[in-house]
C-alpha cells in the first residue's frame, strides 16, 4: 500500500467526517457566500484543524476566491486544498542525517509512540544499509529498555542500554563513544516523556543535548518530537511546551489509523512552523510513513 492508499485507510473516520461536512459545504452551497465560509470553517475545526488555523485557512480561501475571481464552489475546493498544501509546507520534510554519525533525540510524554517509532525508523535506516545504534535514554522504567531492545532485535540495529535508574546522560554518553567504536551512521535516543514535572524535563533534555553537542559538535541533529494523533488539540498544547523546552527540529504524528482526525496535522504544522516529518499509522515496523503534503490533503478532502 503506497502513502496514499494507508493514509486513506487510516483516516476513514476523519473522511467520513469530512466528506460528510467538507463535501457537503462544497456541494451544498450554489455560491461562495458568508454561509459558506461559516459552514466550512466549522468543518475545518471539526477536522481538528483548531479554531485558529481553521480561521486562517479560511480567511485565506476568502482571498484567494477575491483574487483569482473564482465563483464556483469547485474551484473554492483546489484553492482549499493548495492553502492546507501550502500550510503544511513550513521546512524540510526528510530528515538531515548527514554526517557520521549523526543523531535523532526522540522527545514526547510517555505513551504518544516514541519508542515504537524509534523501532520503524531503524528499519528504514537499516534497510538503507545504515548502521544504527538505539540509546536506551528513558531509564524510568527497565521495561522501557527491554521494549527497545525487542526493537532493535526486530530491525537489526544495535542498542546501548544501562540499568533502570541510571543518569540517561551517562547512558547517551555511553552510546556516542560506542557509535564511535562501531562506525555507526546514525545513533537514535530514546528518552523519558514525564511532562508532570517541566523542570526536570527540561534539565534532563538539556543535559542529554550537552553531551551530545559536546561529543560530537559537527553532526547533524534532528530533535524529533512524537505526538499522539488521537490525543487532538491537547497534543498542540504539549507540542508547544516541547518546543519552548527542546528546540523541536521535527515531528512524527503517531496513531493516525486509530479514530485521530487527520487536521491535527495541519494544525501543528501550522501554529509551530516545524515540519512533520513522519506519521505513524500502525504499531509495525513497517507502519511509518514519510510525510506527503500534497497526497495527506488530497486523501483528507
Ligand atoms: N495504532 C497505533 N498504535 C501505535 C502507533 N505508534 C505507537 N503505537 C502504540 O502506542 C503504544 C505506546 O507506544 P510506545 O512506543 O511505547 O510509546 P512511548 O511511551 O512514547 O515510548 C504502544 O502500544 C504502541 O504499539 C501507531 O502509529 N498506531
Ligand atoms: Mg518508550
Amino acid at each position: 500500500m503506497g502513502f496514499f492508499d494507508k493514509i486513506k485507510a487510516g483516516l476513514t473516520k476523519t473522511r467520513e467526517a469530512l466528506s460528510n461536512t467538507l463535501g457537503a459545504v462544497f456541494t451544498g452551497f450554489s455560491q461562495l457566500d458568508d454561509d459558506f465560509y461559516d459552514e466550512l470553517e466549522e468543518s475545518l475545526i471539526l477536522a481538528d484543524l483548531g479554531v485558529e488555523t481553521a480561521t486562517k485557512a479560511t480567511d485565506r480561501l476568502r482571498k484567494a476566491v477575491r483574487e483569482q475571481h473564482i465563483k464556483e464552489p469547485e474551484e473554492a475546493k483546489a484553492a482549499l486544498k493548495e492553502i492546507l498544501v501550502q500550510m503544511l509546507q513550513v521546512g524540510d520534510l526528510e530528515l538531515k542525517l548527514q554526517t557520521k554519525p549523526s543523531v535523532i533525540l526522540v522527545i514526547g510524554v510517555n505513551g504518544v509512540g516514541k519508542t515504537t517509532t524509534i523501532g520503524k525508523i531503524a528499519t528504514q535506516q537499516v534497510r538503507q544499509g545504515k548502521k544504527v545504534l538505539l540509546v536506551a535514554g528513558d531509564t524510568f522504567r527497565a521495561a522501557a529498555a527491554d521494549q527497545l531492545e525487542i526493537w532493535a532485535g526486530r530491525s537489526g540495529a544495535d542498542i546501548v542500554r544501562q540499568h533502570e535508574g541510571a543518569d540517561p546522560a551517562s547512558v547517551v554518553y555511553d552510546g556516542i563513544q560506542a557509535a564511535r567504536a562501531r562506525d555507526v551512521d546514525v545513533i537514535i535516543i530514546d528518552t523519558a516523556g514525564r511532562l508532570h514535572n517541566k523542570a526536570n524535563l527540561m534539565n534532563e533534555l538539556n543535559k542529554i543535548s550537552r553531551i551530545v553537542e559536546r561529543e560530537l559538535p559537527a553532526a547533524s541533529k534532528e530533535v524529533l518530537l512524537v505526538l499522539d494523533g488521537t490525543t487532538g488539540q491537547n497534543g498542540l498544547i504539549q507540542a508547544k511546551t516541547f518546543k519552548e523546552i527542546a528546540g523541536v527540529t521535527a515531528i512524527a504524528l503517531t496513531k493516525l489509523d486509530g479514530t485521530a482526525k487527520g487536521g491535527i496535522v495541519i494544525a501543528v504544522s501550522d501554529a509551530l512552523q516545524i515540519p512533520v516529518k513522519f506519521v505513524g499509522v500502525g504499531e509495525q515496523a513497517d507502519d511509518l510513513m514519510p510525510f506527503e503534503p500534497k497526497e495527506f490533503v488530497e486523501a483528507l478532502i
